[in-house]
């Protein structure tokens, strides 16, 4: 169906007067629809992923507690300008949160007017995105309604393990053959990488509402460099807050590209890291425990390890999950997120957390 077509099915107002592909996401597929009037809402239409987000009516609740939730907290610090500041979902015609075409799902949220995002950051921006990531778990802390595990497992590193020893076992590609370095570093790592389970079990490091998808390019920014809007709801799951630093540090401090061809452009900028810790810590510190604190630079070795089994997994299937722009893609991302992980471990002593 075309998109034209598709957003007739949903509750906007004004006149489309075009539609086009937006961000370089991995997973679904955005698309800006502007409409000609100056006083009309523009919006944001998403193909979602529904091989991946497997049941979207979930997904698509998931979003609208959260959100609903986030607006009530903005209203209560007495926030202006809200509709900027968190996701709104903009229903089908049929009061759904999502349309089917028959083939894929499709959902509209306002288009957010003047928000900026970024592959590269500077340390200001760390700081305000730190800020903002803290602040969004804080908000979540008391979320009344049930929080749902969009894709079950998503940051359990014991379970992505199991996923790439299958991956190895069943070698649908061809492509362990060529990989055995790969896969022993990742072997090596695999238990230390897997103790915040552990700890995590043994009751010592608690789950919080996480966004768990705290990529930089998730994180809208303002003209002065303020968070607008943390942005891509679709994994908000409970999780270890570790995690979402991590994730953040992975994409926001590193000096390369998330899948560099060239390894020498990638390490960790620390005055990023030291900044959007300092960020984090300031909105977040006051419901953190010790131990939860603690394990911030782990988190970011955590996050980057747990990638480089996830694209590799998904290079060793053949490439089935992520999109990928040429037939080496995830292979050429696993090197750069094994590179960035042997810069942490290189800079382990200069990631400690005063
Ligand atoms: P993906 O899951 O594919 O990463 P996202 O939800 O992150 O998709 O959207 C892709 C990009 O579109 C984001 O990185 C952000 O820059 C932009 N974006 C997302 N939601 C909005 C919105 N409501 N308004 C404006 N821009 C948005
Ligand atoms: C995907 O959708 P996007 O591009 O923001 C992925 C994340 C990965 C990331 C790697 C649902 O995020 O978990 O960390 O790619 N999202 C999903 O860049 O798997
Ligand atoms: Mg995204």
């Amino acid at each position: 169906m075309k998109h034209i077509d598709l957003i007739q099915h949903f509750q906007t107002t004004g006149t489309v007067v075009s539609i086009e592909p937006l961000g370089a996401g991995h997973i679904n597929d955005s698309f800006f629809v502007k409409t000609s009037e100056s006083d009309n809402p523009d919006y944001l239409l998403q193909r979602i992923n529904h091989q991946i987000f497997k049941d979207v009516e979930l997904l698509q609740n998931n979003i609208l507690h959260v959100t609903n939730h986030i607006r009530k907290k903005l209203i209560e610090k007495g926030e202006q300008d809200i509709s900027r500041k968190t996701l709104t979902i903009i229903p089908a015609k049929d009061g759904k949160l999502f349309y089917f075409d028959g083939e894929n799902y499709w959902r509209v949220y306002l288009f957010i007017q003047g928000g900026k995002s970024y592959d590269a950051i500077t340390p200001a921006l760390a700081y305000s995105a730190g800020k903002a990531f803290g602040e969004f778990q804080s908000y979540l802390a008391d979320i009344p309604d049930a929080v749902y595990e969009t894709i079950p497992n998503f940051h359990n590193m014991e379970f992505r393990l199991e996923q790439f020893r299958e991956a190895v076992a069943n070698d649908a590609a061809g492509r362990v053959k060529d990989n055995k370095e790969i896969i022993a570093a990742i072997e090596s790592r695999a238990d230390e990488m897997t103790k915040v389970e552990r700890i995590g079990r043994e009751g010592k490091l608690p789950k919080r509402i996480n966004h768990c998808d705290t990529k930089v390019n998730n994180v809208l920014f303002d003209e002065e460099g303020q968070v607008l809007c943390v942005v891509d709801l679709d994994t908000v799951m409970p999780g270890y807050v570790v995690s979402d630093f991590g994730d953040f540090i992975r994409t926001g401090a590193n000096t390369g590209a998330e899948d560099d061809a060239d390894l020498d452009n990638i390490s960790v900028n620390l005055d990023i890291y030291t900044s959007y810790a300092q960020g984090y810590l300031k909105t977040a510190r006051s419901f953190l425990l010790p131990l939860e604190i603690e394990f911030l630079p782990f988190g970011a070795r955590l996050l980057t390890y747990m990638q480089t089994v996830r694209f590799f997994t998904d290079y060793l299937n053949g490439d089935t999950y992520y999109k990928t722009q040429f037939p080496e893609h995830n292979l050429q991302r696993t090197k750069a997120q094994l590179k960035l992980l042997e810069d942490l471990e290189d800079k382990e002593e200069q990631l400690i957390l005063k």
